[in-house]
This record gives structure tokens, C-alpha cells and sequence, in this order.
């Protein structure tokens, strides 16, 4: 069930990366028990990088992403290094597969480049039936703080403890990540979810931030009322006790903000998304960057999945009418979707990110990381709305008072 219901963004994205022929497409094999990724001894054998998914207990869905080798020649070798290395800004947990004998440049640069970068690694030793790595290189990498691990992807010996090795090291990750709302709203008490039902919202199911959310507060034993905005005043009026927050999709910031009382929290949606996808705080100075726009400045908005844009888009429409409304004169705007994200930021003076359900952790860091390199705030639609609103004291201030914000 998880398996149809976790899309892409709540997958733990795990890379194998490594030169070719060390045994990457088998060990996708070995790992899922099955044949999913075509091996051969030929090298190049994996062209584009392929995505398997699979549940991984207790971390939950998972998806293995098989790439072509790093030491991959010629024309279409080096456009297939480009597709290989896109991955890599998705990947939070990356196997960097070698085997006995071969460690060199290309591992070395691999490796420092992932410390970089913050991702985790285990480094994996393929091929074990054939040799067992130096000793030396074992402890250097062990002494570094890089987990190594020894498997024969042909014999499965070894499998089960880079299994259990790969479930370590993500557990420890993700125990890092606050939670989505969870701490803010104690137990007993009650947290209302205003999800508008407008023509933006899919047919017949609510959007994920909103589940993730119902279940969050579930596995914090408070209590969730779920109403559109049309019914926000009635549910207040039939609770006994107000309730300990409100939490709003962002469209409706400024309705919610009026119809509930000074002492009720409240915050939205893509606040939530933004503190628990990480680098909160950069995320905050980007929307107050929004003080320092002036019409004709170039504004970057990306969104994450490749909806077909509706009339009165958020993303085109409203969010464009609300920042020059704000600025006090029009701005220029443009807009990319999906995976496609600029190299060259210099043109812009600020980019607003969509809530970024359909991205990982690690995606949404590397744009940010990407962004602060070349001096460009950046920060989410619903801080942006906030901002633009003058409702953005109150949206963060349920994070100032669980000490979130400094
Ligand atoms: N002896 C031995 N052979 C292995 C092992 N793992 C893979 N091989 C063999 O090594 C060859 C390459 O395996 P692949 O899984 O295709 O390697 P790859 O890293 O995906 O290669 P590219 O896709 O070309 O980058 C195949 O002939 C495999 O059968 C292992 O643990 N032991
Ligand atoms: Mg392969």
C-alpha cells in the first residue's frame, strides 16, 4: 500500500555510483531480489540512470537509482555524465560502488565531492569472491567517518549487511529532520488543516503535505479537524476549546488570518514543508529579501511537479500579483517546472520555490545550496505569501515559541 502511496518526493533516494563493470546494475538486483537492471561484462552496459523502487523496512519506500559508469568515454559517455551527475543533486544516500585493486582519482573525487555536498555514503566493495580491498584504504576511509562495506553481489554474501547498513545510516539521517507539525500542537489538543477545495486541487484525494500532516498529528496523539475555508468559522464555533493551531494551504492566508482570533497560532502548509525539508532559516531571510525588490527586478519561480497551469495559477497568477502588488510595480517573472533548474542564477534577485512535495530533502537543499553560492535569496511560496500579505510574524510564530527561530 505505502508502495502505491509514497511518491517520489517521500522516497529515500539512494544513488549507486562507480566506474563501470564494478557491479552496480547487480547489486540493484541482489538488494530488490530481483532481475531489474540488465548486467553484462561489457562496460557501459547501464546508460541512463534507472530507478527502482522498493520497500526497505523500517524506512519505508525506497527507490535504488542504477547509473552508468563515472568512467564513461566519448561523446555520449560524457552526456550520459551529465544525466548521472544531474541525479546526484536527488540522491540522499549514495553507494559508492569499487572493487579490490581499483581505487583511484575517479573514487577520490567522487568521495570529496559527496562530503561536499553533505550526502551520506557507504562505500561499497563489490566483488568480494574476487578480493578483499587493501587494509590501508579500509582504515583511511574508516578514520574519514565513511562506512565500508564488503559484498559479492553474485553470491549475495555480504548483501544482508549492506541491506541492514543502508537502513543504519538513513535512520540516522532522518532522525535529524524536524518534524512537519507534529511538536507544535501537544497531545489532547486540537490542530485545524484548512485545505481549500479549489480548481488547483486534484480530484478526489487531498495533496501530500496535507496527508503527511493528518498523519503526523495522528502519531502525536492530537486531535485533527480538516475543513475547507467556506467551513473554518463553523468548526470554531462547535469546538469547546480553541484549538492549539491553525494551520492554512497558503492561498488562504489572508481569509483564515481574519476569520480566526489574535490568540489562535496559525501558520501554512509550505512554512510547515519548508522547516522540515531543512534550511529553514535561509528560507525566512529569502522571503524578507522581498523588502528589497524593485519593479523591473527578475524574480525566478519554480515548481516541482509539472501540473498543467490552471486559470488564476498560483505559481503565474497569483503569486506574481501579490509580490508587485507588494513592490509597488511589476516585476519580471519566469517560471521553470520539474527537475530543469537554471545553472546561471545571476539574472535574478530573488527565487521562490513551490511547498516542493514532489522533492526529496536533498534536491531542495542542493537548489538552496545552488542559490546562496551565487547570492541569491531564496525561499518558498507560502513564506513569499506571507510576506507579501503582512501575515508573516504571525505564520512563524508558532516556530519562535518551540525555539525553531531565533
Ligand atoms: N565475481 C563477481 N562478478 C560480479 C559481481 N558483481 C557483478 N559481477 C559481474 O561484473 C560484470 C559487470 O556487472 P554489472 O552489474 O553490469 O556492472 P555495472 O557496474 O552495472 O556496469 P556498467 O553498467 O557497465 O557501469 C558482470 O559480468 C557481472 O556478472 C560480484 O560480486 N562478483
Ligand atoms: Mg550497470
Amino acid at each position: 500500500m505505502a508502495k502505491q502511496t509514497a511518491t517520489r518526493g517521500f522516497r529515500l533516494h539512494i544513488g549507486l555510483y562507480g566506474r563501470r563493470n564494478v557491479g552496480k546494475s547487480s547489486l540493484v538486483n541482489a538488494l530488490t531480489r530481483q532481475d531489474v537492471a540488465i548486467v553484462s561484462d561489457t562496460p557501459g552496459t547501464t546508460t541512463d540512470p534507472v530507478s527502482k523502487p522498493m520497500e526497505l523496512q523500517p524506512i519505508g519506500p525506497v527507490v535504488l537509482i542504477d547509473t552508468a559508469g563515472l568512467d564513461d568515454s566519448g561523446d555520449l559517455g560524457s552526456l550520459r555524465m551529465q544525466r548521472t551527475r544531474a541525479m546526484l543533486d536527488r540522491c540522499e544516500l549514495v553507494l559508492l560502488v569499487t572493487v579490490a585493486g581499483v581505487w583511484g582519482d575517479e573514487e577520490a573525487k567522487l568521495l570529496h565531492e559527496l562530503k561536499q555536498r553533505q550526502v551520506p555514503m557507504i562505500v561499497v566493495f563489490n566483488q568480494m569472491d574476487q578480493g578483499q580491498p587493501a587494509a590501508e584504504l579500509v582504515k583511511s576511509l574508516e578514520q574519514q567517518d565513511v562506512v565500508c562495506v564488503a559484498t559479492s553481489a553474485t553470491t549475495s554474501q555480504g548483501v544482508d549487511n549492506l541491506r541492514q547498513t543502508i537502513i543504519d545510516v538513513a535512520m540516522a539521517e532522518k532522525q535529524e529532520a524536524p518534524p512537519l507539525v507534529r511538536d507544535l500542537v501537544p497531545a489532547g489538543e486540537t490542530c485545524v488543516l484548512v485545505v481549500p477545495i479549489d480548481k488547483e486541487a486534484p480530484v478526489g484525494r487531498i495533496i501530500l503535505p496535507q496527508v503527511n500532516a493528518i498523519r503526523d498529528l495522528l502519531d502525536g496523539d492530537a486531535c485533527c479537524v480538516v475543513v475547507k475555508e467556506t467551513q473554518l468559522a463553523a468548526a470554531l464555533e462547535n469546538m469547546r476549546k480553541k484549538p492549539a493551531l491553525v494551520v492554512t494551504d497558503s492561498q488562504a492566508f489572508a481569509e483564515v488570518d481574519a476569520l480566526i482570533p489574535a490568540d489562535v497560532p496559525l501558520t501554512g502548509f509550505s512554512v510547515l514543508m519548508a522547516r522540515h525539508r531543512g534550511q529553514f532559516e535561509t528560507q525566512v531571510a529569502g522571503a524578507q529579501a522581498i523588502a528589497n525588490l524593485r519593479p523591473g527586478d527578475r524574480v525566478l519561480v519554480a515548481e516541482s511537479c509539472t501540473h498543467h497551469p490552471v486559470q488564476d495559477d498560483i505559481g503565474r497568477v497569483k503569486l506574481p500579483r501579490w509580490l508587485n502588488k507588494r513592490v509597488g510595480g511589476q516585476l519580471l517573472f519566469d517560471t521553470v517546472q520539474g527537475h530543469d533548474f537554471p545553472e546561471d542564477l545571476s539574472p535574478y534577485k530573488l527565487v521562490v520555490h513551490c511547498g516542493g512535495c514532489t522533492m526529496n530533502r536533498q534536491e531542495i537543499h542542493s537548489r538552496l545550496g545552488h542559490c546562496s553560492r551565487a547570492s541569491v535569496p531564496a525561499t518558498n511560496y507560502g513564506l513569499a505569501i506571507a510576506f507579501c500579505l503582512g501575515i508573516f510574524e504571525r505564520a512563524l510564530a508558532p516556530f519562535e515559541t518551540s525555539g525553531m527561530l531565533s
